[in-house]
């Protein structure tokens, strides 16, 4: 991983690994960055490692630094392709910081609602080559995550899971996570994914077309970078307007629909009744742990 204490020998191979984004935060605030940068300019290609302890959950203060970085590359034309990783053991993210919907004021779930749309909007319609590298366990928001890729490469290891299971939590997938994994996986299994609140195994994820390709787990970031390879020999023009049009229909439902989507996650968020599932959910997480 080519982190900020690296910074030197990274440009030595022509990589630029931080942004200035980054370097501010890490010398404005006392937490370290929860996103690092590597992006080869000789390829065109950008690796982002998310390294949020213990579980990368997507917390307000994570999606905003991954959204302003998204951002940052989307803008830069010399980046083409994205590689999202995580920087964590075990696991890819942990989806949603649930903390950030347990307890909060009206407010502060609908701030943390507009970050979640924003992580979306900003990856589904993203012009680069995105490629997720899931090397551990990807639920809901995690696998969400990397829903929004072009392609998906997972590590073949039986303890992962990914899947979106949000009804074991008893709150409910919204719109937009139901329609990104109906593109992906059709109609039929996204009714059986969703109502079961299903994680799959990566072998199993691999049979429903949840993801691409498994390999070794210490192979997942080669591949991905091979895959990009391939997927970078196409056209951008072409590509983009091909991407574009499978996507915008589902984007522009969301898009038009933003603000009634927040309220709509408010109050739903904030009912007694899901705040004690979530509170449950909380519960049982911590008995597993023993
Ligand atoms: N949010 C906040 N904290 C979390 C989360 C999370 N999503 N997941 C784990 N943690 C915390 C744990 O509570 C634990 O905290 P502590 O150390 O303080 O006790 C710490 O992270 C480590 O967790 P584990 O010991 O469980 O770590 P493991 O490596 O054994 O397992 C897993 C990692 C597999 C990721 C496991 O932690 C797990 O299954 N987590 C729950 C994942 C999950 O169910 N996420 C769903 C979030 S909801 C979502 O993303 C979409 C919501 C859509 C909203 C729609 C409403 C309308």
């Amino acid at each position: 991983v080519c982190l900020l204490s690296q910074l030197s020998s990274c440009s030595r191979h022509g990589r630029v690994s931080v942004s200035p984004v980054l370097v501010n935060k890490r010398t404005n605030s006392s937490t370290p960055p929860k996103i690092s940068v590597d992006f080869d300019q000789s390829t065109g290609v950008a690796v982002m490692y998310m390294q949020s302890p213990p579980v990368n959950s997507l917390s307000l203060d994570f999606l905003t630094e991954f959204c302003i970085n998204v951002e940052k590359l989307e803008m830069d034309k010399s980046c083409r392709g994205l590689i999202i990783t995580s920087g964590q053991p075990k696991v890819f993210s942990a989806g949603l910081d649930i903390m950030e919907m347990y307890g909060k004021s009206p407010e502060r779930c609908g701030e943390f609602w507009k970050a979640v749309q924003d992580m979306w909007l900003k990856l589904y319609s993203s012009n680069m080559v995105t490629i997720a590298a899931i090397n551990g366990s990807s639920p809901a928001g995690g696998c969400l995550m990397s829903l929004t890729c072009d392609y998906r490469i997972m590590a073949d290891n039986p303890r992962y899971s990914i899947g979106l299971n949000e009804t074991q939590l008893g709150i409910v997938a919204p719109f937009w996570f139901k329609d990104t994994m109906t593109n992906t996986v059709g109609h039929r299994t996204t009714e059986i994914s969703l109502e079961l609140g299903l994680l799959y195994s990566p072998s199993e994820a691999l049979k429903i077309g949840l993801v691409d390709q498994l390999v070794p787990e210490d192979q997942v970031l080669a591949t991905a970078t091979q895959n990009m390879s391939k997927w970078l020999t196409v056209p951008d023009h072409a590509r983009q307007i091909t991407k574009s049009m499978m996507r915008k229909p589902t984007i522009d439902k969301l898009t038009s629909n933003r603000e009634a989507d927040v309220q709509n996650f408010v109050s739903f968020i904030t009912k007694d009744s899901i705040q004690k599932s979530l509170r449950m959910y909380l519960e049982m997480l911590k008995k597993k742990r023993g």
